[in-house]
């Protein structure tokens, strides 16, 4: 039996960008630090990471298939702050950032990680921006560098 899991260690060559919507930056700005310091902490150095400001979460998506389908990339990690207003605009918003998001991985093959946090209030989006409930842009981070990890560890994954 053969079993494959990724670990925690970005390859030395491995490229990532982080996607970040300047929509709520007060609390995006978080979840940017979040994932600077974990990519840091998981041996990624700087000079591997490019971060590209997306107006909203709303274009994350046609700037996600842009940096993923041009082959520079080995993830795109796609960090927004979705939260609830007085009318529905926001729930419009979090459904095509989330579906773009994945539509994008599947079309290019290239992981493109969901930091986008879906909240109905400001609280609750601070708490997961580094506050009582983690950093999801830190968690963001650990699962592109696992992705990546155990996409070169598959037979033919390398590239
Ligand atoms: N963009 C966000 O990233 N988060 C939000 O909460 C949000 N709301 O609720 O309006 C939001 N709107 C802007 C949207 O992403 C687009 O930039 C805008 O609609 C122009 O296309």
């Amino acid at each position: 039996m053969n079993e494959y899991y990724g670990k925690l260690v970005a390859p030395d060559d491995a490229k990532f960008a982080v996607l970040i919507s300047r929509f709520n930056e007060f609390v995006t700005r978080r979840l940017l630090d979040g994932c600077l310091d974990e990519l840091r902490r998981m041996g990624v150095g700087d000079g591997a990471v490019d971060v590209v400001w997306s107006p909203g979460s709303f274009e994350i998506p046609v700037l996600a298939s842009r940096l993923a389908g041009g082959g520079e990339y080995d993830a795109v990690i796609c960090l927004g702050a979705v939260i609830r207003g007085g009318t529905e605009h926001h729930r419009y918003v979090a459904a095509e950032a989330t579906k773009g998001i994945a539509q994008t991985a599947m079309a290019t093959g290239v992981p493109c990680l969901l930091g986008v946090l879906t909240c109905d209030t400001i609280e609750q989006a601070v708490e997961r921006a580094g506050a009582k409930s983690g950093n999801k842009g830190a968690d963001a981070a650990r699962s592109a560098v696992e992705t990546v990890n155990l996409i070169r560890r598959l037979p033919g994954g390398g590239k």
